[in-house]
């Protein structure tokens, strides 16, 4: 596991504005803490805490924290459990809407929401509803552009009447999107949807009062483009966005996988799909123009969660991912269902960029 420098000298007795001060500068919207540390973060300054996601064994979920927290039913692969912390550099201010918990700071909105499972109701159902929540949510708040969404639902892979839970997802989603009047080749969010062990359908999102920039990757059809052969509605969602807030400029990169064109290459080689994933992630940083990075100059306030199907295939992903990017750049690995039945991984990232 790659950490960032300033957490090998966490000390939980600091609060999290001194933290800030002291060694997170400039300021960090993420930052992965080990989730051990937590408590000592919990006690001080909640109000630069915009959320927590942890994962597997994450003891923090359901507690009044006044933060929104959602544990991820998925097992990290490394040794060291870390979980995602949400910082602000402005105070946050918290609620909850149709039981969607948020954060806001002036600048973004975080918001978490857990379904659990209802019987009567289909998956597509389930997440249209879900979306539409969300799509009020930020309409009300006036956080009104979405930029990053994470989607976890069971069984993803899973087919029901002919139709996969994935492709039932995407159908809800893409309602929803419809029915709010989404430019798809503008308005999207990236986007991950992950199968996860568990029941319920988990989701958490930024929103920003600022438009972010939709980026798409030449190398692949745009997913909202995919033909009829992926499922009745396409996957909405963008490669990546580009944002700037709080005087910070940052990529959110969609869950990338094996896929060129709309087509899965490398069906069953691990090896070849890390390959071609780490090829797609350069393309897409490619289009930032002016402002391209390269995928081994990623450093310390940059993050890269991969998620593998198969355990066997963690020791692999690590060692080649080690051969290519620089070894401060922090990196998760999780155990996870990806959306098309022949991907064994996928990568997601947020990329701190240069100030313009
Ligand atoms: C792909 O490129 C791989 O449906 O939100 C990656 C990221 C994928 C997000 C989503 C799907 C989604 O089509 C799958």
């Amino acid at each position: 596991m790659n950490l960032p420098a300033r957490m090998g000298s966490f000390d939980p007795s600091l609060g999290v504005t001194q933290q800030r001060s002291a060694r997170l500068d400039p300021p960090v919207y993420l930052t992965l803490f080990p989730a051990e540390a937590l408590s000592g973060l919990t006690n001080t300054k909640p109000a630069s805490v915009l959320g927590i996601i942890g994962f597997d064994g994450f003891s923090e979920s359901g507690t009044d924290t006044p933060y929104p927290v959602l544990t991820l039913p998925m097992s990290s692969l490394d040794e060291q459990k870390l979980c995602e912390v949400w910082l602000s550099p402005q105070p946050a201010r918290y609620g909850e809407h149709q039981g969607i918990r948020y954060a806001c700071n002036g600048d973004i909105l975080f918001g978490c929401f857990y379904l659990p499972e209802q019987e009567p109701d289909s998956v597509e159902t389930r997440t249209y509803r879900t979306y539409c929540r969300i799509l009020d949510l930020i309409r009300l708040s006036g956080y009104t552009h979405l930029i990053r969404m994470w989607n976890y639902l069971p069984r993803i892979n899973g087919e029901y009447l002919g139709l996969e839970n994935y492709q039932r997802f995407c159908l809800g989603r893409h309602q929803a999107f419809a029915e709010a009047d989404y430019v798809f080749d503008r308005d999207l969010p990236a986007a991950s949807a992950i199968g996860t062990g568990t029941e319920g359908l988990r989701i958490y999102f930024i929103a920003s009062r600022a438009p972010g920039r939709q980026i798409e990757n030449p190398r692949q059809v745009s997913a909202y483009r995919y033909p009829l052969q992926y499922g009745p509605r396409s996957p909405s969602f963008s490669r990546a966005t580009l944002t700037e807030f709080g005087g910070e400029r940052q990529l959110y990169l969609s869950g990338t996988a094996s896929i060129v064109g709309h087509e899965t290459l490398h069906p069953e080689d691990a090896a070849g799909q890390l390959r071609e994933t780490l090829i797609n992630i350069q393309a897409v940083l490619n289009e930032l123009g002016q402002s391209r990075i390269r995928l081994d100059e990623l450093g310390p306030d940059c993050m890269l969660k991969v998620y593998v199907r198969h355990r066997e295939h963690f020791g692999i992903a690590k060692q080649r991912l080690a051969e290519t990017l620089n070894p401060s750049c922090p990196v998760i690995f999780l155990q996870g269902d990806i959306c098309r039945r022949d991907l064994l991984l996928e990568i997601e990232g947020i990329i701190r960029l240069p100030r313009s």
